[in-house]
């Protein structure tokens, strides 16, 4: 009976304890398989980039002001990326779209031609040559109706882009970072997140940290000049990318040094280099460059700047590893020159910026490096570079740096940016 009774399970189905076992794996499967879908369908979409080019007519960049409005550059790049931005968000790809970026402004014949990257995320199941059409005519529309910025219509063209050379065009954009303001402090010491400042350098002189640095381009490093007063030769000098002294995300050697030509220590004044490093870098999400400001741009007292550095959290004290950052304000020059701040101290081409109660504030090592402004489309600005101080985080001593815009045409004869 016992034998027979084992025989006829085997032969009538599974036993209970495969059954369970299959189900559970059949559902381990389908889940997998639902999640994937959803992971390539929903999360996994690739960008989509298109670059456009249009005419405005009626504009000029200042400097030109024969015909229509002259414009800043800085004024004509916003106000076109504003344009660009309204006309997506306000259309039925207002869910596609992600952003748009001006990579170029060209002066022609009567006005400015604008070349902008556009990018949009779509799902799988729309067919590229739609998309392309329903852009393009969004766009025309769009250009058609505008009164603000006359917009040649005939002059719209569109192109899809490979996703590489959308990518690069947009990260070889200056000032964009992929990472949302957290802050306080350098002296005190709060850790930079990564990719916050990827325009910020390590200036080292046989490996040893010498000075902050600031991309400018692929090859092209804004710093003080005081940096470079022990040793004046690029011999021995290298560069360092990232969020770490050791390790470094990238080295590159210096090939060239210009000091600006009056600096003269100990003196103060002109306290501005431009360094060139070989090989280029490619920019990628922690490696960019920073946007500079015009020469005639004024960022007013009690602006909001942030300094970056990895240089002592207190005097004397040594230089980190990690890169610190603090938000600081820009101090009126009126109130810099008080007797009991730093009176003639304070001449041509420096402003001062911290707090007058002390506390955050650059210290050494932080000195060449970079303090930015970010502009309301959250691009970041080359506005100071850490020159001098009494101490630091002292009452009554903020930072002292130098101002970009008072050298921003030394800038382009040495660099031609
Ligand atoms: C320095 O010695 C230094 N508190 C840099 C900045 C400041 C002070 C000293 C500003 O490089």
């Amino acid at each position: 009976m016992y034998r027979s009774a084992k025989l006829s399970t085997k032969t009538r189905g599974l036993e209970p304890w495969m059954i369970v076992l299959i189900v559970i794996v059949g559902l381990l499967i389908t889940g997998l398989i639902i999640g994937l879908l959803v992971h390539f369908l929903v999360y996994d979409q690739k960008l989509d980039y298109y670059h456009g080019t249009f005419k405005i007519s009626n504009a000029q960049l200042d400097g030109n002001t024969e015909q229509g409005y002259a414009y800043h550059y800085k004024d004509l790049r916003e106000m076109s990326e504003i344009l660009v931005d309204e006309t997506f968000m306000d259309s039925i790809l207002n869910k596609h779209y992600i952003k748009n970026q001006v990579i170029k402004l060209t002066p022609d014949t009567d006005g400015m031609k604008v070349d902008v990257v556009i990018v949009f995320q779509f799902p799988f199941t729309e067919r590229r040559e739609t998309r392309e059409k329903k852009i393009h005519n969004i766009l025309h529309q769009k250009i058609r109706n505008t009164r603000a910025l006359k917009i040649n219509v005939s002059s719209l063209q569109l192109d899809a882009m490979s996703s590489t050379s959308g990518k690069l065009t947009v990260q070889s954009c200056c000032g964009k970072r992929v990472t949302p303001t957290i802050i306080n402090r350098i002296v005190g010491g709060e850790m930079a997140p990564k990719f916050a400042w990827p325009w910020q350098a390590s200036l080292q002189h046989n490996n040893i940290h010498q000075c902050g640095a600031t991309l400018i381009s692929n090859t092209w490093l804004v710093t003080a000049a005081h940096c470079f007063k022990n040793y004046p030769s690029p011999r021995g000098w290298t560069v360092s990318f990232g969020t770490t002294i050791e390790p470094p995300l990238m080295k590159r050697s210096i090939k060239r040094i210009i000091v600006h030509e009056r600096y003269r220590s100990p003196a103060r004044e002109y306290d501005i280099a431009v360094v060139q490093f070989s090989p280029k870098v490619t920019f990628t999400d922690d490696i960019r460059r920073i946007c500079l400001p015009d020469a005639s741009d004024y960022f007013p007292p009690t602006s909001t700047v942030y300094i970056t550095g990895f240089g002592a959290l207190s005097y004397g004290g040594p230089s980190q590893n990690d890169l610190q950052q603090a938000s600081v304000e820009i101090i009126s020059n009126e109130i810099c020159k008080q007797p009991h701040v730093y009176g003639k101290e304070i001449t041509f081409g420096m402003f001062c910026a911290g707090f007058l109660e002390g506390i955050y504030d650059a210290c050494r090592g932080d000195s060449g490096g970079p303090l930015v402004v970010k502009d309301s489309k959250d691009t970041w600005y080359l506005i100071g570079i850490v020159s001098w101080g009494d101490n630091c985080g002292r009452q009554n001593k903020p930072g002292v740096y130098t101002q970009i815009t008072y050298y921003r045409k030394w800038i382009t004869s040495k660099t031609g940016l």
